[in-house]
């Protein structure tokens, strides 16, 4: 092979990393863009108040949606006297037992540690005025997913609610 052969062979290999580069790159792009819709999550406001009610307590989704659960308290009583969080069951959890427990859970919030495999998701406990959230891809698993407040007694003052997959 003669040097000008030789040029070319390799001139022929650059042009080729190149364009897979490019190709590469390209993907990379529609990757990200396409993910990055695909990602974007429903969002669904619920809010909390005095009288122990969250203002949603049925919420439909699809089976593998992304859902972004945005709770905000809308009272004005203090968070030591009539805090709210919302948390989310995994199916068939016994929210009665879930609810006793977290009386007894005070120091984190009413969250018992103990019970973390029997939660998809959950917000902080929230005082007066106070927003947050929390995002998660809806179960596989059609049927109803309780939700709930798990400060002291609103549970079983009604403040809980039901998520259905269908
Ligand atoms: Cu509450």
């Amino acid at each position: 092979m003669n040097t000008s052969a030789l040029q070319v062979l390799s001139f022929g290999n650059y042009v080729k990393r190149g364009l897979l580069a490019t190709l590469l790159a390209a993907g990379a792009f529609l990757a990200v863009g396409v993910s990055a819709a695909a990602a974007a999550p429903r969002e669904i406001l619920i809010t909390g108040n005095d009288s122990m009610k969250f203002n949603v307590t049925k919420i439909e989704v699809a089976a593998g949606e992304e859902i972004t659960i945005v709770l905000q308290n809308v009272g004005t009583m203090p968070k030591q006297a009539m805090g709210h969080n919302l948390v989310l069951l995994k199916k068939d959890v016994n929210a009665q037992a879930y609810a006793t427990a977290a009386l007894r859970a005070a120091a984190t919030e009413y969250i018992p540690a103990a019970l973390a495999d029997q939660v998809i998701g959950h917000t902080k406990l929230l005082g007066p005025k106070q927003k947050d959230s929390f995002t998660f891809k809806a179960p596989e698993v059609a049927g109803d997913y309780v939700y709930l407040c798990s400060f002291p007694a609103h549970f079983v003052a009604g403040m809980k609610g039901v998520m259905t997959v269908k």
